[in-house]
């Protein structure tokens, strides 16, 4: 049985490359946070969180990262954690430095002294075309970075690069264009307008607060992207690949789209908060996935249209099993009993 170990499984990729990696037949190792308030909803959304070992780690404390490859003693690592909100970074620059690049140089210094062998997948992202203007964005594409996400992002891929030319370790980066799905945090941009759209029609919310309406990104669906960071892991030789849909809107045709599948006419809700406005924001991305299609044979089931109607169906739907007294396991964060969290003091 093979072996893996994800970072970053409670948020949106962790949790669903977890369930397609236990489909697989995978031991599935994760570390999580230990956070005064359990974040495992997504886990048991999905109905997985007992079939996870848990390893308390954080990407900042190398003791703690050590341990957990040495009890998950992985055939494959995912690093997906990350301080991941783009704007948040520019409120805690060092903070994402610190997780989003450092991070990532010490699981490989991790991985390097503990196994060579084990093949490292790194979430890199298609933010690092930031500042590019030339259209679609592929794998030769150079970098300009228009964030300390961005930029902490752009270390930790020529870190991977580094050690997998350096030290012939398989260490590959999956550029990875924006991927979406009710699983999303409600603070990205598209799951803020499908859940607000879908409390509006039910009465339960009056107006929707964005910032800039006019930037573009290339939106693909969550479970059609982590396929293809197992997909790159399975090759003989370690590649970049850029894992995007070739299609690009902006955020006004999100919100439109939106609230027209609702009935609804989304300039009688929308109103703009400069608070959601960046220092610096990034305008049009659009990826060409080429390179995936034809090596990995990868190619996305979901685009936009349909991912509008399932994110928007899935809030909406929730919404009003809410309205009728059901509850969800986001409203509840305990720390289930069930669970398998690994205890130091008890299995060694
Ligand atoms: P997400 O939902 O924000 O999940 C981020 C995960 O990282 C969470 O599990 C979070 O844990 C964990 N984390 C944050 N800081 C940590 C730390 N210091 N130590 C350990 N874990 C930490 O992000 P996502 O959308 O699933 O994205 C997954 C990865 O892909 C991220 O690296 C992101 O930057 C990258 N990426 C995402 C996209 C996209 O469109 N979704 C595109 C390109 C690249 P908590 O639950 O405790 O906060
Ligand atoms: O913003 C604009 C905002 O926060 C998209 C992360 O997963 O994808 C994600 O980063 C656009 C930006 O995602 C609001 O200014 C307008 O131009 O949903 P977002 P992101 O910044 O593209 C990349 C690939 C990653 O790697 C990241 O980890 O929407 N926008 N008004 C808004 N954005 C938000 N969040 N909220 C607004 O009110």
């Amino acid at each position: 049985m093979k072996r893996a170990l994800i970072t970053g499984v409670t948020g949106q990729d962790g949790a669903y490359l977890a369930q397609f990696l236990l489909k697989k037949g995978y031991d599935v190792y994760a570390i999580y946070r230990r956070s005064s308030t359990p974040n495992f909803w997504r886990l048991q959304t999905l109905g997985i969180l007992d079939k996870i070992k848990l390893i308390p780690a954080d990407m900042a404390d190398m003791g703690a990262l050590m341990e957990a490859v040495k009890i998950a003693d992985p055939d494959e690592v995912y690093n997906l954690a990350a301080q991941s909100y783009v704007a948040a970074s520019f409120d805690q620059p060092l903070f994402t430095a610190d997780v989003d690049g450092l991070g990532v140089t010490r699981l490989l210094e991790i991985v390097r002294n503990y196994n060579k062998e084990i093949k490292i997948y790194q979430a890199s992202t298609s933010e690092l075309y930031g500042g590019v203007k030339k259209m679609p964005q592929d794998e030769k594409t150079a970098f300009i970075p228009n964030s300390p996400y961005a930029a902490a992002k752009l270390y930790s891929y020529h870190m991977m690069k580094i050690y997998r030319e350096g030290y012939g370790m398989f260490a590959c980066n999956g550029i990875l264009f924006n991927h979406e799905s009710p699983l999303r945090g409600l603070e990205f941009v598209t799951r803020k307008i499908t859940n607000a759209a879908a409390r509006i029609k039910l009465g339960l919310q009056k107006d929707l607060e964005l910032g800039n309406l006019d930037p573009k990104r290339d939106w693909g669906f969550a479970p059609d992207y982590v396929r293809c960071m197992w997909m790159m892991l399975q090759r003989d030789k370690p590649e970049d690949f850029v894992i995007a849909t070739g299609e690009t809107h902006s955020v006004q045709e999100f919100v439109d789209t939106t609230f027209s599948s609702l009935k609804l006419n989304w300039k009688d809700h929308v109103k703009i908060n400069k608070k959601f406005v960046r220092p610096l924001d990034v305008f049009h991305l659009c990826g060409n996935p080429a390179k995936a299609r034809k090596e990995l044979k990868w190619k996305p089931q979901i685009k936009f249209k349909e991912l509008v109607k399932i994110m928007t169906k899935a809030d909406l739907d929730r919404w009003k099993k809410h309205l009728k007294g059901e509850t969800f396991h986001w409203d509840a964060p305990n720390y289930p009993d069930n669970i398998n969290i690994y205890k130091r003091s008890l299995d060694k």
